[in-house]
This record gives C-alpha cells, structure tokens and sequence, in this order.
C-alpha cells in the first residue's frame, strides 16, 4: 500500500482526530489544517484543530479559523483517536501542542519538507511536491470527497502562499491544475492577495523599509543577509511577515544565490534564528541541517546559540564553504 492509501485507510478506521501544523503558523500549514478538518467533517468524522501560535495576521478571512483552538499548558481537549501533524518535518515543530497526545494515540504525519525524519506511525511525504495544501487536495480526490467553498479556498491559499505565488521551482503542471480546479469553487483570487500580502499597517512597511536599509553583501553579491535586532520585531506575527518579504527582497537582487536572515528571538537570550533561501544552485536544507534546523533545498532555517555576531560569522562561513 502507498502512503497516501495508508492515510485514507487511517482516516476511514478512525473517528475523532486531534490536528497540528508547524509553529510559525502560515499560509500552507493554516490552509491545509482548515481543508483536512473539512475533509473529516465531509466523511462524518470529527476533528479538533490546536496549535503553538495563533492565526498569523491576514488570514482572518479563511472560514473555520474561529474554532482553531491555541495552546496552553494544561489545557484539555476531548478524546481523539489519532494525532494529525501537518506540513511538520518532526513531532518537535509543532511547539508544544504534542503534549497533548498523552495517551500515545496514532500519529499521522503529511509533509513535504525534505529534512522530514519520519517520526509517525503514517508518514506521507512528498518533498518535490510544492506544498502541504497540494498534498491534502491530492487526498480529497483520492478519497472521492467533494471539495467546497471552505475547503477548496484552505488549500489555494496554502498552494499560493507555499509556492511563493507559484514562482518557486516546486511549482508543477499539477500545481496548475489544483489551482484552475480550486478556482471553480468561486475564489476571489484578487481579494486573497490583497488579504494576504497586501492590507498591511504604514508602520509594518516603514519598520520593513528600516529593515531593507541594512541589506549588507559578501562574497562578491552571491551571499545577501541582513539582520533584524530583537525589539524590532515586538509581534511575531507581524515579524514573520516581515521575514517572507525580506528573504524574497534579497533573494531577488542580482547575484545572490543565498539570502539569509539574521533574528534575534524576543524573550530568548543567546539565540539567533536563521532563514535562508536560495537560487537553487546551494542546497540550503543542508546546511540548515548541519546547525541543527532543516526545511526545503531553496528554503530551510535553523536556530543558533550565541550573540549576533559569533552567529553571523559561524553561518556565513559555512555558506561560503558551499560556494566554492
Ligand atoms: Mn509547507
């Protein structure tokens, strides 16, 4: 049996699912929570979504994200059959929201990050797939659930988001054809960008704009970084906003084959989180590997111990060491 037979034999046996998506919560991961429980609630079945942050800036229009519940420590939820990780390459990228699944029921795992570690019972993982988003759909259709509204609108935004509004390489003709066949769902594809990318406060772009002014360059302009000094970044979820659109700024000028970005994490001293991004030449899930983190070949971060600048020195060095 493949893997994805394996998940829809999993769903069919089971009632009741507890769902997750990866900290950081974004467009792939919130979209593909919403259709999957949508999914299950199409087949008669019941589903609590719970995750480590909450429902990131700008995607208040996705139907569904009302009952998304946030963790807590010591917080209970109704008994489920299965615990469901989506778009999370280990049981760790979902926060804390693990500890709820204290009975050790069945873990499922959807996923197409190429650093996954195949942690659960079911995993299905895809990495040449663009996003979580494509895979659930993939799903509906193989289980012969007819999408709606709410579903097919879940699983374009995580389509358009992960595939950096399909211009990534992962973007395939099937990617395409989701879209065109999500899109007969009555999609408002104009007011999802403006939701999404657009709508944002004048200060978020003036605090965006400070940013970009400290652009610096090595390697003779193949390596792009710029650093953002906690206390900039108050809103996390603002900041990860801001993140997505500083990599794709730098990644956009010419030369660069890796954009990275330095962040200090608020409330977490001697820590810096990296993200990196790449032209497609250096495989950056390496070396998000090698301190620790993983992710995508063109998209990957990592956390790392110690001050901005012993940081800086350590990932910089390493990207160069790929350049050669
Ligand atoms: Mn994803």
């Amino acid at each position: 049996m493949n893997s994805l037979k394996k998940v829809a034999a999993c769903i069919k046996r089971n009632k009741s699912f507890l769902i997750t998506a990866h900290t950081n919560l974004e467009g792939d991961a919130l979209g593909s929570e919403l259709a999957f429980a949508e999914l299950l609630r199409l087949l008669g079945k019941k589903a609590v979504i719970v995750n480590d942050d909450k429902i990131p800036v700008g995607y208040e229009f996705l139907s569904g994200v009302d009952s998304v519940h946030r963790y807590k420590p010591g917080m209970k939820v109704a008994n489920f059959d299965c615990f469901v990780l989506l778009d999370c390459s280990d049981l760790k990228r979902c926060g804390d929201v693990y500890k709820l699944n204290k009975f050790n029921k069945p873990v499922l795992n959807i996923d197409h990050h190429i650093s996954n570690t195949y942690f659960a019972d079911i995993s299905w993982v895809e990495p040449h797939v663009s996003s979580c988003a494509e895979q659930v759909y993939k799903l509906f259709k193989a289980m012969r659930v007819p999408l709606n509204k709410k579903s097919a609108l879940a699983l374009y935004v995580g389509i358009l988001t992960d595939t950096g509004s399909f211009r990534y390489s992962t973007t395939s003709a099937f990617t395409h054809q989701a879209a065109a066949d999500l899109l007969r769902y009555g999609i408002d594809v104009a007011r999802v960008y403006r939701n999404i990318y657009e709508d944002k406060p004048y200060q978020d772009m003036v605090l965006l704009a400070g940013i970009l002014s400290g652009i610096k360059r090595v390697s003779a302009g193949k390596i792009a970084w710029v650093e953002i000094e906690k206390g900039v970044t108050h809103n996390k979820t603002i900041s990860f906003d801001l993140s997505e659109r500083v990599l794709s700024f730098l990644r956009a000028i010419k030369d660069v084959e890796v954009a990275v970005l330095f962040k200090k994490i608020q409330g977490r001293n001697n820590e810096v989180r990296i993200n990196l991004r790449s032209q497609g030449k250096i495989d950056v899930n390496k070396i998000a590997q090698f301190f620790g983190g993983g992710g995508h070949k063109t998209a990957s971060g990592c956390t790392v111990r110690g001050t901005l600048a012993q940081v800086k020195k350590k990932v910089l060095t390493k990207i160069k060491g790929y350049l050669r």
